[in-house]
């Protein structure tokens, strides 16, 4: 498969987003992409913790995860595939980086704003931007619950209950992940506001839901959520279309 071909992000668009709004942008980032891909490389989960490290300490949580993390873990991927790198290196570089994202964001139920649900459901292992993510919405205010992978339908609808959930996001590779559950998510999405993401999250699947498209970016992702709970939209409807943001897939 060839390397992501993502477009680059116009910086200032990412000036104005989150609570670092107007701080000075990470204009560096590439360069610690490369460190971190060097740490990577080296099988050195101190360095890698070292490296992202250097690139907190340089720019705002949102500017890392947008303009480090993001295209360092597409990076990972495409040379993970191409075999330029080894599961080895794939499973030290995820581990570090959902272990330090972990601990930034403890205490993610802790804020007194909107409450979120978050989590991959039955079969879906892939968590690390879900994590991300809900860094990103308890720096906005959220009450967050991370389910992250792999979580039974039966739970993530129980967790919505019992924490009277203003909004739930599930995120899956495949599509099958969302439509082999249709009946169960879909009557989750008809009792709390759903949002659906990654790369098995299309307009198709999200319409069939009654769930929101979010973009593949988990920043403006975290605006158009925060605007599903200021202004619940028919479901399937791609918000951020009208919102001026990249739609997923
Ligand atoms: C890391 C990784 C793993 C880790 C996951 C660790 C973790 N805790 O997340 C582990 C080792 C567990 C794993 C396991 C497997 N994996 Co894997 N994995 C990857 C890898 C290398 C990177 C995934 C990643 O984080 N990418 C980086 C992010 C930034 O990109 P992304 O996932 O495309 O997501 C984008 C958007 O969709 C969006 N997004 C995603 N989630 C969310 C959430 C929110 C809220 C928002 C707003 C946005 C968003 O953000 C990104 C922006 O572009 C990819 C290869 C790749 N190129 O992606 C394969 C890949 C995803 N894995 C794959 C496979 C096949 C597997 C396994 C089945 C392998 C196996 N035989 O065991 C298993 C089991 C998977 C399962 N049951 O879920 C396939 C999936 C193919 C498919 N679509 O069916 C891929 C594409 C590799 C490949 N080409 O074969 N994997």
């Amino acid at each position: 498969m060839p390397p992501h071909q993502d477009r680059p992000i116009p910086l200032a668009d990412v000036a104005r987003r989150g609570p670092q709004r107007g701080r000075p942008v990470l204009e560096d980032a590439r360069v610690h992409v490369e460190a971190l891909l060097r740490a990577v490389e080296s099988l050195s989960p101190a360095r890698v913790e070292r490296a992202l490290d250097v690139a907190l300490a340089a720019g705002s949580v949102e500017h890392v995860v947008q303009l480090v993390l993001m295209p360092l873990l597409r990076e990972i991927g495409d040379r993970w595939e191409s075999g330029a790198l080894g599961v080895a290196h794939e499973h030290l570089a995820s581990g570090v980086i959902n272990r330090r994202i972990g601990s930034l964001g403890v205490g993610l139920e802790e804020g007194s704003g909107p409450s979120a649900v978050l989590a991959c459901p039955p079969g879906e292992r892939h968590d690390l931007v879900l994590g991300c993510f809900a860094l990103l919405l308890q720096r906005e205010g959220w009450r967050v619950y991370n389910l992250g992978a792999d979580t039974p339908t039966a739970a993530i609808a129980l967790t919505c209950r019992q924490t009277d959930a203003d909004l739930l996001v599930l995120a899956g590779t495949r599509p099958s992940v969302f439509t082999s559950r249709f009946a169960s998510l879909r009557r989750l999405a008809g009792s709390v506001p759903t949002a659906i993401a990654g790369s098995g999250a299309d307009v198709r699947v999200a319409r069939e839901l009654g769930a929101v498209l979010l973009p593949n970016d988990p920043v403006p992702a975290v605006d158009v959520v925060t605007g599903m709970i200021r202004r619940p939209g028919p479901g399937g409807t791609r918000l951020s279309d009208t919102d001026g943001l990249a739609g997923a897939g």
